[in-house]
């Protein structure tokens, strides 16, 4: 049979290069919620949309914004439209997002509410967004390539037990100590359903996908292990078995020094390094490993722009030359950012 045409264009996606050993200056450059409130593009479509929600749910509309940054800036990767939270809403569990107030969720704090969730009914919502993945791969640019995502089971359970965002992850840590068992049930339904999830998205045409630990940072090692680690090597594993070719990037922001761990322990193919790992580091830690690395600007320098956002990001470029590296931020793009930064921050990372 033949091999389906995006197959046969993949030579042509440099964000590849570096998971085929193929190092190239200057390096491959995506962002972290380059789609986003910072946009006024995107601000317009979001208002047409109605709730946050119902934007992530229209194909039509998910894919517009998912292209707008690819437009303005030409990244060299889209990241698709679509949230964490969207696996706790297909499984039944009830999200909404409150305007100024970010996400709200029934809260699951015992092994008793675990029966309020439904793996099966995550078919049809699932459906929608591998849709949006399937139109992306048609009208992206053939070297653009696209990334699919779910949030790790970790830090999409704070969110689900929590019934919010935190500080702390108190409610889920918490939980996690009382009741091995019953969170580990939790952790093993978010497992599952997410190999299927990125297994629709690389069916769709999804070309890399990233597991996103924002909270990883919130467990000290041995539970860290346990529900950072184990968890995403299950994932890790699970999408593998099907498609063995898919890279995948994890990011366990505030990991530190157990990355190095998660690294040789999960089987991911690139490491998300956040802002507090320094450069030289990122350079140097992960050499033993065939890793690519990612990372690692702070986001707030592409708020103030000028002299320190060009300065850092070419002591990055110069720390980073010679390895296999993607340019990225070591977390989120914020709202308050001036698009004309992103525009400077792509040209300086090639070469302005
Ligand atoms: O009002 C709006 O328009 C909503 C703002 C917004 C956006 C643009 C949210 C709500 N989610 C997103 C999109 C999104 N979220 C993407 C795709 C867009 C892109 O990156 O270009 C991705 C990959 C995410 C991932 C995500 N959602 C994470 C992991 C990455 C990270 O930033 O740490 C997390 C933790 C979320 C949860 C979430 N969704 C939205 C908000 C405000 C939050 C954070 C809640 C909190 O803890 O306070």
């Amino acid at each position: 049979m033949a091999k389906p045409f995006r197959h046969a264009s993949k030579q042509s996606l440099r964000l590849l290069d570096p998971f085929n050993g193929v190092v190239t200056s200057p390096p491959p450059i995506w962002l972290m919620r380059q789609a986003g409130r910072y946009l006024p593009e995107y601000r317009e479509v979001r208002t047409k949309a109605g709730g946050f929600l119902d934007l992530c749910y229209n194909p039509a509309l998910a894919a517009e914004v998912t292209l707008q940054p690819i437009r303005r800036y030409g990244f060299d990767a889209a990241i698709l439209f679509a949230d964490i939270l969207l696996v706790p809403d297909a499984l039944g569990q009830g999200v909404r997002f409150a305007e100024g107030e970010g996400p709200l969720l029934d809260p699951i704090t015992s092994a008793a509410d675990l029966s309020r969730l439904q793996p099966s009914a995550t078919r049809s919502k699932y459906a929608l967004v591998a849709e949006t993945v399937a139109r992306l791969r048609q009208d992206l640019p053939k070297e653009t390539a696209l990334i699919g995502f779910c949030g790790a089971p970790w830090t999409v359970a704070t969110y689900m037990v929590e019934g919010r965002g935190s500080k702390d992850q108190a409610a889920a840590r918490l939980w996690a100590y009382r009741d091995r068992d019953g969170f580990q049930s939790l952790i093993d339904i978010l497992v599952e359903t997410s190999i299927d999830y990125l297994g629709q998205q690389v069916k769709a045409g999804a070309d890399v996908l990233q597991i996103f630990d924002t909270w990883a940072g919130a467990l000290p090692d041995d539970e860290l292990d346990r529900w950072v680690v184990e968890p995403t090597k299950r994932i890790v594993e699970g999408v593998k078995s099907a498609h063995p070719d898919i890279p995948i990037i994890g990011f366990p922001r505030g990991a530190g020094g157990a990355a190095l761990w998660y690294v040789s322990e999960t089987g991911v193919d690139g490491i998300g390094c956040d802002t507090a790992m320094p450069p030289y580091m990122m350079g140097e830690a992960f050499e033993d490993e065939p890793t690519v690395v990612q990372g690692n600007l702070d986001p707030l320098l592409l708020v103030v722009g000028g002299e320190p956002l060009e300065e850092r990001t070419r002591e990055i470029l110069d720390l980073m030359e010679g390895k296999r590296f993607i340019f990225n931020l070591g977390h989120g793009i914020v709202p308050q950012t001036p698009p004309e930064n992103v525009a400077r921050l792509v040209e300086i990372v090639r070469g302005g």
